[in-house]
């Protein structure tokens, strides 16, 4: 217990820093879609960096006249100048380095990435939001440093409106993706390190007082009562903001306490949101001065004793875990339309839910779901090996998570905030993920909260999982791979599972490896023959001989690109352990889970 003393004392101090890992991030905007924007997506001119000389001086000192200055030449009185944005390339933002450029394809370090936009003065403030930069982004307005934000995975904005001019301006990033044992994720994770900007760059334009953010959700435990609650960007009581959802006839102004926070919550009778019936509404937030509009469905999802209750009945979670990874080119997907792809094919494998695996997936991806009819898991990428003991790791977590919260807080389709996954268990473990559970809870209490476990047997042939995070958590999750790392695959036959708490189970992962299109015998390991009679015998042992589960998501729906995966002429750099290749063929296994999941 001594050892853990000072981790405890941050845990205090957490809140208290909490934000300040960047310090000129302003509170996200709810919803930047639903608002005045105009897109910096384009072609950006980009600088290769790999030893920061754009950053440091030669005495790795941060230089006062780095890249992000993008001096003109004749400007300089000796005109020498080592770097030029114009003469350099250009890649398509957003999107990631590693599939834009053979060069930048195992590439982990810095690339300055620069655009110029026109901007007319007005009496509106102005955001520049970024959807999401893989990892560390410094962002720069005219030579000016605007912010920084770690975690390739969460939107960010920054106020902008002092450092902008009429006419040209200019907008440069310093994307640094080098991995770090301290960060989240670590250094060592299974999944392909895409760097670079990787979602939309927009310019939002809002008035001096805003719509800071929004919540329109049912209240928890009622299938009936809208719970609204509004946040202005000014703490000025009795400010009168608007609410509406036409359809459903409901127009009400209220009030802003000196908080500048708007609250009420009344009776009303919306067509509950569901797998077969993904109803949303379309709701209005204004006040005098601003309006956003967004698309929301009403839902009520809770857990009691083993079961999962979806608008009060029992639901089986027919899932698949899913990397945002693009069908068919394998770069890191950014639009709807590419997310489409892959939610259409776990539609028709049958699903009802996805878990998005693991990490925050892009906003469309979630939208996406949700208008389709999928529930979603939702996941911070704490993965393996983190440093529990680290404030840095602690509020780079948490700020992850908030971040992640905040942008999907009013999606009815996400039912299942997710802490970690496979994370070793320890006492300073359980303290760091206890308390972002805490944190979760108070944040939202309209939602499951899960995280990947790991196994801990009773025996050889009774498998279970003992773990004390299973106190903060609303459904028990576990990864387990019987038949594949723990083989052989008879094993499948052999044992059974005991599970000793009284919560709704799901398993978040089984699976194993197939090259689409290599044949052979069921024990030919790699064949789609071995990983289709593994999908046979695990579906059997959990029809026969597990206890009653809530849900399952297959590991997974794609084959998905990892650095990890070595082996020549099967993996090829290829997780294998996709229901489809990364070609879009499907293999055996696909047709064996539809099976299942058509009689579920
Ligand atoms: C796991 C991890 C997942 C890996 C998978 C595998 O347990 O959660 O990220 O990709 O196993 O294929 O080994």
């Amino acid at each position: 217990m001594k050892k853990i003393t000072p981790f405890i004392c941050f845990l205090f101090i957490a809140p208290l820093v909490y934000g300040q890992t960047s310090t000129e991030l302003e509170p996200l905007l709810q919803n930047v879609y639903g608002r005045n924007v105009q897109r910096l997506n384009g072609y950006w001119n980009y600088i290769i960096d790999p030893l920061e000389s754009g950053y440091y001086d030669y005495r790795h000192q941060p230089a006062a006249d780095g890249f992000f200055k993008d001096v003109k030449k004749d400007s300089l009185d000796n005109n020498l100048r080592e770097y030029d944005f114009d003469a350099s390339p250009v890649m398509a933002i957003p999107g990631d380095w590693n599939t834009q450029n053979r060069d930048l394809f195992y590439y982990e370090g810095t690339v300055w990435f620069r655009q110029k936009f026109q901007y007319q003065p007005s009496d509106k403030r102005t955001f520049l939001y970024f959807g999401a930069v893989n990892y560390d982004a410094k962002v720069y307005v005219n030579g000016k440093k605007v912010g920084e934000h770690y975690g390739g995975f969460t939107p960010f904005n920054f106020d902008v409106t002092d450092k902008l001019m009429a006419g040209e301006n200019v907008v440069i990033v310093k994307v640094d993706n080098k991995r770090s044992t301290t960060a989240v994720p670590t250094d060592n994770f299974d999944w392909f390190n895409y760097g670079g900007i990787t979602r939309d760059v927009l310019l939002v334009e809002v008035p001096k007082t805003y719509i800071q953010t929004y919540k329109v959700q049912l209240k928890k435990g009622s299938e009936k009562i809208i719970k609204v609650s509004v946040k202005l960007n000014v703490s000025t009581a009795g400010i009168p903001v608007t609410i509406a959802i036409p359809e459903l006839k409901l127009s009400k102004i209220i009030s802003t306490n000196i908080e500048g926070v708007a609250t009420w919550e009344g009776k009303e009778s919306p067509k509950l949101w569901s797998p077969k019936n993904p109803k949303l509404y379309k709701v209005i937030v204004s006040t005098y001065s601003d309006k956003v509009t967004d698309e929301i469905g009403f839902r009520q999802i809770s857990a009691r004793g083993n079961k999962v209750l979806l608008n009060g009945k029992s639901i089986f979670l027919k899932g698949v875990s899913i990397h945002e990874e693009a069908a068919f080119r394998s770069g890191r997907i950014f639009s709807a339309d590419e997310a489409r792809i892959l939610l259409a094919w776990a539609k028709d494998l049958g699903c009802n839910y996805v878990r998005l695996a693991h990490y925050p997936h892009n906003e469309q991806m979630v939208r996406e779901a949700e208008k389709m009819g999928l529930m979603v898991w939702d996941e911070i990428p704490l993965y393996w090996t983190i440093h529990w003991d680290k404030l840095e790791t602690y509020t780079n977590a948490m700020n992850q998570l908030d971040e992640m919260m905040e942008r999907d807080q009013n999606r009815a389709g996400v039912i299942i905030w997710s802490l970690a996954n496979e994370t070793p268990v320890s006492e300073a473990r359980n303290l760091f993920l206890g308390a972002l559970a805490r944190m979760v809870r108070e944040k939202d209490d309209t939602r499951l909260i899960s995280m990947a476990m790991e196994r801990k047997d009773k025996s050889k042939e009774v498998l279970s999982v003992n773990d004390d995070m299973s106190k903060h958590v609303d459904i028990i999750s576990f990864n387990q791979y019987v038949g594949w790392y723990d083989g052989p695959k008879d094993k499948l036959d052999q044992v059974k599972w005991e599970i000793d708490y009284d919560k709704p189970i799901i398993i978040s992962e089984f699976g194993g490896g197939a090259l689409a299109g290599r044949h052979g015998g069921d024990n030919d390991l790699w064949s789609e023959e071995y990983q289709a009679d593994l999908y046979r015998k695990t579906l059997k042992m959990i029809d026969e001989r597990t206890p009653t589960l809530v849900g399952i998501s297959p590991w997974v729906l794609k084959d998905f690109r990892s650095p990890r995966r070595l082996l020549p002429q099967i993996q090829d750099g290829f997780n294998r352990k996709g229901l489809i290749s990364d070609r879009g063929e499907r293999k055996q296994a696909f047709f064996i889970l539809q099976e299942w999941y058509k009689k579920k």
